[in-house]
């Protein structure tokens, strides 16, 4: 399956966001990863619907947006994205789950579903035809620079079984939280391909665009 980087916007600083967002367009990133925070679902606000919509207006990289927002039905039509972007839909948020991935899945856009650490894997079982993949939680949602809760790389592989187990070898595992070069090798090895990459991946000061090459180096080779 092809390795995907997902760099988390929220890690930007905001004052350099046209720099960073160049660097990751000369770093040929594959996804930009957007934490949406309402305050309610998890303990923090961020980025919202003006940024996303900007965003899209001003690169090409698809969006990879992660919603943590209680009943993100209620706001989807509020969110730009379309063709080729990534949608994930946390389980422990929507009432009408489904009906949410649905409607991501309509607006051609590829609908994950997010599992908080807590949640198991297992939770996917009735909606995983309406999926494209699973995104895994390795810390809990709210803010960067966390430590990855240790049970996720048994989850990451697990996962991974309980996929191709079901017959969905094509399914993606993105992983989200603490995602080091040292932890996304393993998380590599445990069956993830996209990778959000935050404080502890390519936002590590520096070049911006050669700590993506890095990471590549180290963790795809
Ligand atoms: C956390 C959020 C994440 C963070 C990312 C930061 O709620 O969903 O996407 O932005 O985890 O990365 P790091 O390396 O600081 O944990
Ligand atoms: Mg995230």
């Amino acid at each position: 399956m092809k390795l995907k980087l997902s760099p988390s916007m929220m890690c930007c600083d905001f004052f350099r966001l046209q720099e960073q967002v160049e660097a990751f367009e000369r770093a040929k990133v594959e996804l930009l990863h957007i934490d949406v925070m309402d305050g309610n679902f998890v303990p923090n606000i961020a980025l919202g619907t003006d940024f996303i919509r900007q965003l899209k207006q001003r690169t090409n990289i698809p969006l990879d947006l992660h919603l943590m927002v209680e009943e993100p039905g209620r706001l989807l039509d509020s969110f730009a994205f379309g063709e080729g972007d990534y949608v994930s839909v946390h389980f422990e948020t929507a009432k009408h789950l489904q009906r949410v991935l649905q409607a991501v899945r309509d607006r051609g856009a590829k609908p994950l579903l997010a599992l908080n650490p807590g949640t198991p894997v297992e939770f996917a079982a009735e909606v995983l035809d309406d999926v494209d993949g699973l995104l895994l939680m390795t810390v809990n949602p709210g803010f960067a620079g966390q430590k990855m809760v240790p049970h996720s790389l048994a989850k990451i592989a697990h996962a991974r079984a309980w996929l191709d187990g079901n017959g969905r070898t094509d399914a993606e595992i993105e992983v989200d939280g603490n995602v080091s070069l040292k932890n996304a090798v393993l998380m590599k090895e445990a069956g993830a391909n996209i990778f959000v990459a935050g404080t502890s991946g390519v936002f590590l000061g520096g070049d911006l665009a050669a700590n993506v090459e890095n990471f590549r180096k180290t963790v795809f080779a």
